[in-house]
């Protein structure tokens, strides 16, 4: 059985991962505003990633017999200067989450909950792959500057991004 402590800290989370979904969601319609298909392509993978993240935690808490209560979702900004400034957003947000998935797992340290360790592992891995993705691009963003066949050309490999229902836990 999960601990009341547990719990609020992953619903906590839940809706924090929700909330990443949407903003990548606002971020996707940022994109397809300016007519770059492939960066909302990558959004659009984020957004369904976000969503198993999200998920990952609502079923492990029901499995462990806890309850789960959805929060409020903020509303995400909508509006960036260039994609540029979307991935600086980007990474910054990512490393945000990765400091409260840390938090998570103290919480988890605290309670002595192994199994909460072992589902908290996976997550601290993906962060890794979270900030690594969103700082290529970043870097990719920076080296292109006003270069427009060089974000015309970011934009067509962004476009070849898939989503692969990740296996978490
Ligand atoms: Fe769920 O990893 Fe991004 O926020």
């Amino acid at each position: 059985m999960i601990s009341e402590k547990m719990q609020s800290a992953f619903l906590d989370q839940i809706n924090k991962e929700l909330f990443s979904e949407y903003l990548y969601l606002s971020m996707k319609a940022y994109f397809k505003s300016l007519n770059l298909n492939g960066f909302a392509n990558w959004m659009d993978v984020q957004v369904q990633e976000e969503h198993a993240h999200a998920m990952g935690m609502f079923d492990y808490v029901i499995e462990r017999g806890g309850r789960v209560e959805l929060l409020a979702i903020d509303k995400p900004e909508c509006n960036w200067a260039s994609p540029l400034e979307v991935f600086k957003a980007v990474l910054k947000h990512e490393e945000f989450v990765t400091s409260r998935i840390n938090a998570l797992m103290d919480v988890a340290e605290e309670t002595r909950d192994r199994a909460a360790m072992i589902l908290l592992n996976w997550y601290i891995k993906e962060q890794v792959e979270e900030e690594a993705g969103a700082g290529e691009i970043l870097a990719q963003l920076e080296l292109i500057g006003a270069d427009k066949n060089g974000l015309f050309a970011l934009d067509k490999e962004l476009a070849q991004r898939t989503f692969v229902a990740p296996v978490i836990g």
